[in-house]
């Protein structure tokens, strides 16, 4: 972990302390919405993304406003970190008219073009296409944008992985893959499933560069992500970034863990990247007892608010059921 003044990587305190609300509200939002699932509000499949936060906030951080990222089924984090209003997510959720996606979308399909979050993918691996089909249109439209994919380290086993990675080196495209190393594909410990110990190496394949941080440092995941989108921006083309983190809830809601190893959650609540970067902002004098509590606070409010405005919210009209379904025609927004 980065203890040292100089590790602050020029964040001054307002913006290390954006880095920890963000990564406590997504925290505090989860844990919000697993309770709202078990309770039956929240409809549909539901995969957590507790454990994971630094690696959104981290990457989202080092991206403009402007710039653009997909997503995967465990995309609250992401949407979240991109902007999103966690009322708007928490409508969305609860199936209700004012969500990002008036209601239709639900937990996997969350998109928000309003601040470049294109999508949620139920499909696994089914988000990298869509970051080189962007990149193209990026490219094409000659802007200095970037886009960011997230993934799971199981999506790089899918045919879409090798795709999107060779046509994005091939042609130099302005794309970011995030691959999110959580250890799990669904019920399976990722090793039963694939040999390479680190999925950065893939990226050898490709001909691009790739390299593996640990993804519970939100400062390590912030300044390898700042640096190699510098490279992207100036046309050095794609790179494969690995940040290995841990799942610190079950596949989905509901998923009863019977294959976990035991001890092994217990060690890794010992790098929750929270916790972490929290005693990082107090070595650095960025995080007093009072500042924190009422950062708690404020998250904790914003959450309630969030639920009592979808729970207040109301369901979409049948008659709109075919709303945004089909499209005669398509737009390239600039
Ligand atoms: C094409 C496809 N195959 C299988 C599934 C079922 N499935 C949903 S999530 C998942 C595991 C994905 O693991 P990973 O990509 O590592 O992401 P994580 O869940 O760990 O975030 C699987 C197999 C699916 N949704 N899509």
């Amino acid at each position: 972990m980065l203890e040292t003044l100089d590790e602050r990587l020029g964040l001054d305190d307002e913006q290390l302390l954006g880095l920890y609300r963000r990564m406590l509200t997504i925290r505090t939002f989860e844990e919000r919405v697993k309770y709202e699932s078990s309770a039956g509000t929240v409809l549909g499949p539901t995969h957590l993304y507790i454990g994971e936060e630094a690696i959104a906030v981290g990457v989202c951080a080092a991206l403009r406003p402007d710039d653009y990222i997909t997503s995967t089924h465990r995309g609250h984090g992401h949407a979240i970190a991109k902007g999103c209003q966690p009322r708007r997510m928490m409508a969305e959720l609860f199936g209700r008219e004012t969500g990002v996606c008036h209601g239709r979308g639900g937990s996997m399909h969350i998109a928000d073009f309003s601040v470049g979050m294109l999508g949620a993918n139920a499909i696994v691996a089914g988000g990298i296409p869509l970051a080189t089909g962007v990149g193209l249109a990026i490219q094409l439209k000659q802007s200095d944008q970037v886009i960011a994919g997230f993934f799971g380290e199981s999506a790089s086993n899918r045919g879409p992985f090798h795709e999107g990675l060779n046509m994005s080196a091939v042609w130099h495209l302005p794309v970011l893959f995030v691959c999110e190393n959580n250890q799990f594909g669904q019920y399976t410990y990722a090793s039963q499933v694939m040999l390479v110990e680190n999925v950065s190496e893939r990226a050898a394949g490709y001909g691009i560069r790739g390299l593996t941080i640990d993804g519970n440092d939100v400062m390590a995941v912030y300044q390898a992500a700042r640096e190699a989108l510098e490279g992207i921006r100036r046309g050095d083309g794609p790179v494969l970034l690995e940040c290995k983190t841990y799942r610190m809830e079950g596949h989905n809601v509901g998923d009863e863990l019977y294959y976990r190893k035991p001890g092994e959650m217990e060690a890794w609540k010992q790098k929750d990247p929270i916790v972490r970067f929290r005693a990082c902002l107090q070595t650095w004098g960025a995080l007093s007892a009072a500042q924190e509590a009422d950062i708690t606070a404020e998250v904790q409010a914003e959450i309630e608010e969030a639920v009592a405005f979808a729970a207040a919210s109301a369901y979409a009209s049948i008659d709109t059921i075919y709303d945004d379904v089909f499209s005669s025609d398509y737009q390239v927004t600039p």
